[in-house]
């Protein structure tokens, strides 16, 4: 049976090789014939499948059992978990725990195998790892880390001197709908007649390739009107922009860069090439600037009541599909006309993922492995196809924020200073946002560059006892 992989947001890490910083992807399988995984036994004798995640509500959290009242992907993780247990006989129940990481990490200090996976979001591995709790996914036997409903983009980003601790894909949706996109207001878009400052709709600009940075200062400086006349422009304004400190990182991906990358040994690179220096600067500069405004957690009161351009949203929280305000999607801007592809970033905050806890017994290994493979394939027909219809569920009928949606997902990325806790990177960057300096953001980075060597060799030594 062939299925076909076409629907959006389901490419899981289906990345180009345009730029050259953000890496490639060669995952280019469209069917997945190759990849049914042999189930390590016929019958799992009514095993019971364990997973802890946080049980602090779902808009962080994966539904791992689902309820066939649910919404449309809760409903169709409960038909795909009936369909493995009527096919291979096991269950897969979900520990909701509102201190995750703590219940996670006396288990594994006990060697108690209570939750055999820890489905957290990724910022929250980055310990447990270097603590010793988890089991390294390239060990495992059975598991075909090859196959294309495991994430090849977080495969390569999460990795650490070839070791993988922690992967998403089919198995989890969120992080599809944790995807970042760019939203603008069309009310405001059409009254300031937006369209004729580049002869172009925001949707032609992203479709002729010719959406860039430079296009989105344009139009955002656009705007920055003190409209209460206090002296100041904030959220009670018009703004061009109102950002979120991980703003920071979309725009940055968005422009193919990665302040972290990796050397042929799979350790950490610090990237301090002049482009990535000019993008963060540039991208402080518009924060800094009069027509942008920081607002914690994407919640702008101004782009909800009509009095700011654009707003960065995941795809989970896209407010088009309310429609107030009246809003469009496009992807983050690029670098310059040259560069090949859109990239999207994906929010770590939200993304959840796939692990084996050490505490697993090794006699049971292969068979979790297995229940994660057939999961995982089982995904791909059951849960993959309804994330599309669930971005999509109250949009309105237009195809130009469908085809975008399209192009958004295309090619997703993470952070590695974000996700493996390098506090040089990102969190050196978003200290910055609040703390009232004005100290150039480049050089805030450029400070810490040295500490990379540091990092590596701490990183590693924790990893030797894997
Ligand atoms: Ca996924
Ligand atoms: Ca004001």
């Amino acid at each position: 049976m062939l299925i076909p992989m076409t629907v959006a947001c389901t490419k899981e890490g289906d990345g180009d090789n345009q730029s050259d910083v953000i890496g490639s992807d060669d995952t280019s399988s469209t069917e997945t014939d190759d990849f049914a995984p042999e189930p390590y036994m016929d019958d799992f004798g009514g095993f019971t499948f364990t997973v802890l995640t946080r049980g602090s509500g779902s808009a962080m959290s994966n539904d791992i059992t689902g309820e066939i009242t649910g919404d449309k992907l809760s409903q169709a993780t409960y038909k795909r978990n009936q369909s493995l247990k009527a096919k291979y006989n096991f269950n897969i129940e979900e520990i909701k725990k509102g201190d995750w990481v703590s219940a996670a990490k006396v288990a594994g200090a006990a060697g108690e195998d209570t939750y055999h996976m820890w489905s957290f979001k990724l910022r929250d591995y980055a310990s447990l790892v270097l603590e010793g709790y988890l089991r390294d996914l390239n060990k495992i036997p059975g598991m075909n880390l090859d196959a294309p409903y495991y994430d090849q983009s977080l495969r390569k980003q999460g990795s650490f001197a070839n070791m993988l601790f922690f992967i998403t894909g089919d198995m989890l949706y969120m992080d599809d709908l944790s995807t970042m996109s760019l939203c603008f207001n069309k009310a405001l878009w059409e009254e300031h007649k937006l369209s004729d400052v580049y002869g172009k709709t925001l949707y032609e600009l992203v479709d002729s390739g010719e959406w860039t940075f430079e296009k989105y200062c344009t139009l955002v400086n656009k705007f920055g009107f003190d409209i209460d006349s206090d002296g100041d422009v904030d959220d009670n304004d018009m703004l061009g922009q109102a950002y979120a400190s991980q703003d920071i990182l979309e725009f940055n991906v968005g422009m193919g860069n990665s302040i972290i990358s990796k050397d042929q040994n799979d350790l950490f690179v610090f990237n301090d090439s002049a482009k990535l220096m000019n993008c963060i600067d540039a991208i402080f500069e518009l924060y800094r600037g009069k027509a942008g405004y920081y607002v914690e957690d994407y919640t702008s009161t101004a782009f909800h009541d009509n009095r700011a351009l654009f707003l960065g949203a995941t795809l989970k929280a896209f407010p088009g599909k309310t429609n107030k305000p009246p809003s469009g999607i496009i992807p983050h801007p690029k670098y310059d006309e040259t560069q090949e592809s859109y990239y999207a970033f994906v929010h770590p905050h939200f993304t959840n993922a796939i692990t084996i806890a050490n505490a697993v017994k090794d006699t049971d290994v292969e068979k979790i492995a297995s229940i994660i493979e057939l999961t995982s394939y089982e995904s791909m027909t059951t849960v993959t196809p309804e994330i599309t219809e669930y971005i999509f569920v109250k949009l309105p009928d237009n195809t130009d924020d469908q085809r975008m949606i399209e192009l958004i997902c295309k090619n997703k990325y993470y952070d590695l200073s974000y996700t493996w806790h390098i506090d040089y990177g990102f969190e050196a960057l978003r200290s910055l946002i609040t703390d009232g300096t004005l100290r150039t953001p480049s050089a805030v980075l450029n400070e810490g560059k040295n500490q990379i060597e540091a990092t590596n060799k701490s990183y590693f030594n924790a990893m030797m006892r894997y």
